[in-house]
């Protein structure tokens, strides 16, 4: 979808199909990524066989994996600022291999309800790369935020580390380099600035490597070095005589309590999360077992870990939606608690995902790209800034959890816009089919990026609720929304 199709095109009957990509194929110098696309094959096989009944898609009561109108991948999280930030891959609709063009930004400050910032990351920011934007992580050094993901360099033909630089975490984000940072043809970069200000960046599949980054984070000092995969530092793996551990890609390296981590997607295929532990940045390493099972209908799972407001999450992929498989994955999170040793304990996958770390506030102005779960609509960016929801057929919905209106709202604003006859944003409270409690009318306005706000009396909202904004109309695409913001007050009686 893009907003030109939707502004260029009068709203059609049906979603508009994304383009599909052929799948590409690993070249023929890549060793590795051949071994691990046919290894994966025969992963996609098993994984279907054992996807559990609790994990198949319904959508009833479930809040997790967290975004639902793309599919996402290979989560990073970062805590900034009193928010947590997610940086994913992306999966195209219909893919049959890791058809990954772009990256994206997700952020909550409660663990539920999800901003989509867009995809301020793709492979054209790295005018060197030609395909494979998989697993990457943000840190931030200074103020400034530096994006580390992996690519094929067009002109090897190998997988590279590339990094970009931005200002804020939600971007605009440009190649620091103009050319890779590292490249061995291994991928899947972490990293970690530990308290000393020394940074690492860790990658890899089938070694494990890491560099020591210099302070300005876009280069580095020494020479990539191997980890030794030794079997007491990284389990053992049996019947794979050229992987003798479980390591097999993916790392996800920070320091808790003066103990290093070494959280990886282990043994292929189907992958498992396990991890290592270390008295150092570098080792040696200790293998500490599983915390995620093989689970969830994708054969690769990949970790990411934050302590966030007091708790700990842990992050995931799967393929848990409708249509979501090893190709069309998402991502998802949960709380955990370390034991006392700073052990992990072992984590499974819920449609519930994490509970809500504090409530939102209606009372301030409220992206419609945050949500909690939806159905039917698709986002966009927006002229005025930042995106919109769009695509909203009659029907569609969005649910913000956890909204508290307190001793009650009076009102409600939307900045909404529509090249068609609008219709009517319900608000509605516990589920899509619960109690109205306000009806703004959206008329046409002349066009899907020419924006107004309309009001409308509110009553009956008070405490903390689970607010869902329906939309309803005639046919086609109804109208678009920015954001919106109820007004705190006594209900308003309508007039009769
Ligand atoms: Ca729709
Ligand atoms: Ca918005």
């Amino acid at each position: 979808m893009s907003a030109v199709a939707q502004t260029v095109s009068p709203p059609a009957a049906h979603r508009p199909p994304e383009v599909r990509m052929t799948p590409t194929r690993p070249s023929p110098t890549a060793g590795t990524r051949l071994t691990r696309a046919v290894a994966w094959v025969v992963g996609l096989l098993l994984a279907f066989a054992v996807v559990p009944a609790a994990l198949q898609p319904t959508a009833a009561r479930a809040d997790n994996p967290i975004v639902q109108h793309v599919y996402t991948a290979d989560p990073a999280p970062l805590v900034y600022n009193g928010r947590v930030y997610l940086y994913t891959g992306h999966d195209e609709d219909g893919s049959t291999y890791f058809t990954m063009k772009d990256w994206r930004v997700w952020s909550s400050a409660d663990m539920v309800n999800w901003t989509d910032h867009g995809s301020p990351l793709s492979l054209t920011t790295f005018s060197w790369a030609s395909s494979d934007a998989w697993a990457g992580q943000a840190v931030q050094r200074n103020g400034r935020f530096y994006w580390y993901v992996p690519v094929t360099n067009r002109a090897t033909g190998r997988m590279a580390i590339g990094v970009a630089v931005g200002d804020s975490p939600t971007g605009p984000f440009r190649d620091a380099l103009g050319h890779p940072l590292v490249e061995n043809g291994e991928f899947d970069p972490t990293v970690y600035v530990d308290d000393d200000g020394q940074a690492y960046l860790y990658w890899g599949n089938p070694n494990l490597w890491y560099v020591r980054l210099n302070a300005d984070m876009t280069s580095y000092s020494g020479s990539p070095t191997k980890i030794p995969l030794t079997t007491a530092g990284f389990g053992a793996r049996t019947g794979d005589s050229n992987r003798p551990t479980l390591f097999e890609e993916g790392p996800w390296f920070y320091k808790r309590n003066g103990l290093y981590y070494m959280v990886f997607a282990a043994k292929c295929c189907s992958e498992f999360i396990a991890y290592s532990t270390a008295p150092g940045p570098t080792g040696p390493w200790t293998y500490r077992g599983t915390i995620m099972p093989t689970q969830g209908g994708s054969f690769t799972n990949h970790p990411g870990i934050v302590d966030f407001k007091g708790n700990s999450y842990f992050f995931y992929h799967n393929g848990a939606l409708p249509g979501g498989g090893g190709f069309t994955r998402s991502v998802a999170v949960e709380k955990f608690s370390y034991n006392a040793d700073g052990t992990i304990p072992t984590i499974n996958m819920t449609t519930t995902g994490a509970p809500q770390a504090g409530p939102l506030d209606p009372y301030v102005r409220q992206e419609a790209e945050t949500v909690a779960w939806e159905s039917g609509i698709e986002t966009e960016p927006s002229g005025e800034g930042g995106m919109d929801v769009g695509w909203i057929d009659n029907g569609d919905y969005v649910k913000v959890k956890g909204v508290a209106f307190g001793s009650g709202a009076s009102s409600f604003a939307a900045r909404v816009s529509s090249a068609n006859s609008g219709g009517t944003v319900e608000l509605r409270l516990g589920s899509a089919s619960g109690t109205v409690v306000g009806r703004c009318v959206v008329p046409n306005t002349g066009g899907w990026q020419t924006w107004t706000t309309v009001t409308c009396p509110v009553s009956g909202a008070t405490g903390t609720q689970d607010l869902y904004l329906r939309f309803t109309g005639g046919s086609g695409y109804l109208f678009n929304v920015n954001w919106w913001q109820f007004t705190r007050g006594a209900a308003v009686t309508a007039p009769r």
